[in-house]
């Protein structure tokens, strides 16, 4: 086994070990074609979402109510969020209003 492939282990084990005590699990939601994919999605509370914007102009998630704003996310940029309320968190793209996605939170 080569140095590269026992620090891919290492790091695998790592988060293993990490994930038994953590909460949650993480989804991904790709921001793509001034699109939310998938644009609905349900988690547990304590779960994180990370959206990634695969377009190749600025989005945001945004959801004024609950306060959640991630600022303008550059193409191919990443912003993490951890759900801890249950219940619908509707949310836009502040910059293209159009764009709606909605966070279920169980
Ligand atoms: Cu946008």
């Amino acid at each position: 086994m080569n140095l590269r492939a026992a620090r891919v282990l290492i790091c695998v084990a790592a988060l293993s070990a990490a994930g038994a005590h953590a909460a949650g699990t993480t989804h991904a939601v790709r921001i793509e074609g001034m699109k939310f994919i998938p644009e609905r999605l349900e988690v547990a509370a304590g779960d994180t979402v990370v959206w990634t914007n695969k377009d190749f102009l600025p989005h945001s998630v945004t959801a004024r109510e609950e306060r959640v704003e991630s600022g303008d996310l550059a193409p191919d940029k990443s912003w993490r969020f951890t759900a801890r309320k249950k219940g619908e968190m509707h949310y836009i793209c502040r910059l293209h209003p159009v764009m709606k996605g909605v966070l279920v939170v169980k």
